[in-house]
């Protein structure tokens, strides 16, 4: 049986310099000669996608449920299509993942210091966020780049889309806490790494994780959350 590809997802705080290791991943992949996809989440060029867009650029309001579905779904639209790259050895990289989409639908409806006004439907909980993604292609890896709120604000602002505030980004935070003590077990899928470190650290951190998995895996792509 031939081997297929693993899929790595990057996940990470806002300004914790996830584009650029993403690319340098990308370039290391390449020059050792295998074949590598990037995608990302949200993927805002499908229908779904673009409807989550004008969402997070404020242009039109939907339900938090409504919109944790749509992220989810946006997933699903491109589920074959990871599973079928990693069959043929092309290593998929990920911008975001199912991770993301819990972290936020669920730090969304933790209080908040500023009173918001009563909803008649039930905040979001772990398990009603983690439901939706559930038999999605499970990562082999996920690396969580994770940056103290005190540290991302030095780097500089935060940009203007909806999610893009300091009082979310630490809920957000606290919530990727969460997951990530559920997910850490033996098998070292997910892994955290202090990205408040220099790139370069923080470049070998990460290569030292991926690297391992360069030459393929024997067993079939997993399913979320099994
Ligand atoms: N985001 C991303 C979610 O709220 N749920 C999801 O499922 C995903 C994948 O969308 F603030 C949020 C995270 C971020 C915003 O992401 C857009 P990018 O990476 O800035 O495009």
């Amino acid at each position: 049986m031939t081997k297929r590809a693993p899929f790595i997802v990057i996940e990470g705080l806002d300004r914790s310099g996830k584009t650029t290791q993403i690319e340098t991943i990308r370039q290391r992949i390449q020059n050792s000669g295998r074949d590598v996809v990037c995608i990302k989440f949200p993927d805002r060029a499908t229908p779904i996608g673009q409807m989550i867009d004008s969402y997070l650029r404020s242009q039109s309001d939907l339900d938090d449920h409504v919109v944790h579905l749509l992220f989810s779904a946006n997933r699903w639209e491109l589920a074959s299509t990871i599973i079928s790259y990693l069959n043929q050895g092309k290593i998929v990289l990920c911008d975001r993942y199912a991770f993301s989409g819990i972290a936020f639908s669920v730090a969304k409806s933790l209080p908040t210091e500023v009173e918001s006004p009563p909803s008649d439907l039930p905040p979001i909980t772990l398990p009603w966020a983690r439901a939706p993604d559930a038999s999605l292609p499970a990562p082999d890896l996920t690396l969580f780049l994770d940056i103290a709120p005190q540290v991302a604000r030095v780097r500089g602002g935060y940009g203007e889309e909806r999610y893009e505030k300091e009082d979310l980004q630490r809920r957000v935070r606290s919530v990727f806490g969460e997951i990530g003590r559920e997910m850490s077990g033996e098998d070292r899928k997910w892994v955290v790494v202090d990205a408040g470190l220099s790139l370069s650290a923080v470049s070998q951190e990460i290569w030292g994780y991926v690297e391992p998995l360069l030459d393929g895996l024997d067993s079939s792509v997993g399913r979320l959350w099994t």
